[in-house]
């Protein structure tokens, strides 16, 4: 088959890259293009895949370790696109703890895919409120060697996508575009916004055809970066619920997140990203906590039913062991007597150091 173009979209935990990925596939594959989405975790049982998969696009996962860490998954992964569904066009979501793609990623593509794959400029998502508060030298709420990650994102970037530009004004906007372009001049930086639609396509026509790809590798301390991620417990499990009558969702959903989230206000304990999907057959409702209690939003509707399939993955800056228990305890206060949980899968556990496969010290 012909060449692949690959789309590398990373960026910290909660940026908005899942949502951006559904939003570009949708628009690629309205142009006749087929395209393919990969999903990254330390673990099994991901909300984004269950989400995106639930959207009629095609999705590989790399899970159990980052794409740096596991190259030969990722390619696997591609190759897997590539070959089930031809696909002209791969967009591929990194750990948002992940740091360093440009030297590990990136420069492996270049010098070992060339033939197969068109590798498309490093994009690194920012969320308003966090990049604000790195760009005036503060950790936007997390650990300092958690914003270190934050920074190197940025810095490796070759494009840098202010996300989530329909929670700002226009004017706060323009001052931050400004700030970031004279902290990262080499960036090119596009604002988007998968509520209003701003920038996708600017971002798109920017990735299908730009071929300056990995230009410049950010220089990492590994011990930084790897106490960076063991400050986050990340916990991923699902269970099934089922009960004699029949349960509102949606409402169950936003009690579950909304208790989570108190308890983590409470502890003042940091959070990366908790995601929860509840699925019901065709039906699904999700929520999301990027941070305190007002960052909580819950979308779609599962309806009500005596069963459901929930899913949790958290990242928050805290042991797994107390992640696990915080959330285990919010779970059983709202199941009580009422539900009957039978557990399919729930680990936790706390990132180990990052070992990429390769490691490249200069710009192919
Ligand atoms: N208002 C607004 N919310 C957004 C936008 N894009 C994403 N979000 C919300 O931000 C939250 C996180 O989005 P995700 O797409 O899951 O973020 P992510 O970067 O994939 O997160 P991880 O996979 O955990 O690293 C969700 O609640 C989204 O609905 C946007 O453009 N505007
Ligand atoms: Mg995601």
């Amino acid at each position: 088959m012909s060449s692949t173009r690959i789309i590398i979209a990373g960026g910290f935990l909660g940026a908005g890259k899942t949502t951006l990925l559904w939003e570009a596939a949708r628009k690629l594959m309205g142009k006749g293009l087929c395209a393919g989405l990969i999903t990254n975790d330390q673990a099994p049982e991901l909300v984004d895949s269950a989400l995106l998969s639930r959207e009629g696009v095609k999705v590989a996962e790399v899970s159990g370790s980052c794409f740096c860490c596991n190259f030969n998954g990722f390619i696997h992964a591609v190759q897997s696109l590539r070959g089930e569904i031809e696909a002209d066009v791969i967009i591929a979501e990194p750990v948002g703890s992940c740091t360093d793609l440009s030297a590990t990623i990136m420069q492996p593509l270049k010098k070992f895919w060339k033939q197969e794959l068109e590798v498309a400029p490093l994009s690194v998502l920012a969320d308003p409120a966090r990049l604000a508060s790195i760009l005036n030298g503060g950790t936007a709420g997390l650990h300092p060697d958690a914003a270190y990650i934050y920074r190197k994102q940025l810095e490796e970037s070759d494009i840098i996508l202010i996300t989530k530009t329909d929670l700002i004004s226009s004017e706060m906007l323009e001052t931050l575009k400004k700030r970031t372009t004279k902290a990262y001049p080499s960036s090119t930086i596009i604002a988007v916004s998968t509520v209003t639609g701003k920038g996708i396509d600017e971002w798109l026509e920017d990735v299908s055809k730009r071929n300056d790809a990995g230009l410049r590798l950010a220089d990492v301390d590994y011990d930084i970066y790897a106490h960076g991620e063991a400050v986050l417990g990340w916990l991923n499990g699902t269970v099934r619920l089922s009960s004699t009558t029949e349960t509102d969702w949606d409402a169950f959903t936003y009690r579950f997140l909304t208790a989570l989230s108190e308890r983590f206000d409470e502890a003042d304990l940091s959070v990366g990203h908790v995601k929860i999907i509840a699925e019901n057959g065709d039906q699904y409702v999700a929520g999301n906590l990027t941070g305190k209690a007002e960052t909580l939003v819950v979308r779609g509707s599962a309806g009500s039913s005596r069963e459901i399939k929930l899913t949790v993955n958290a990242r928050v800056e805290t042991s797994p062991g107390e992640l696990n228990k915080i959330v285990k305890e919010t779970l059983n206060a709202l199941v009580k007597d009422t539900y009957t949980p039978e557990t399919v899968a729930w680990r936790f556990l706390m990132p180990g150091r990052p070992q990429p496969t390769h490691r490249f010290v200069e710009v192919v």
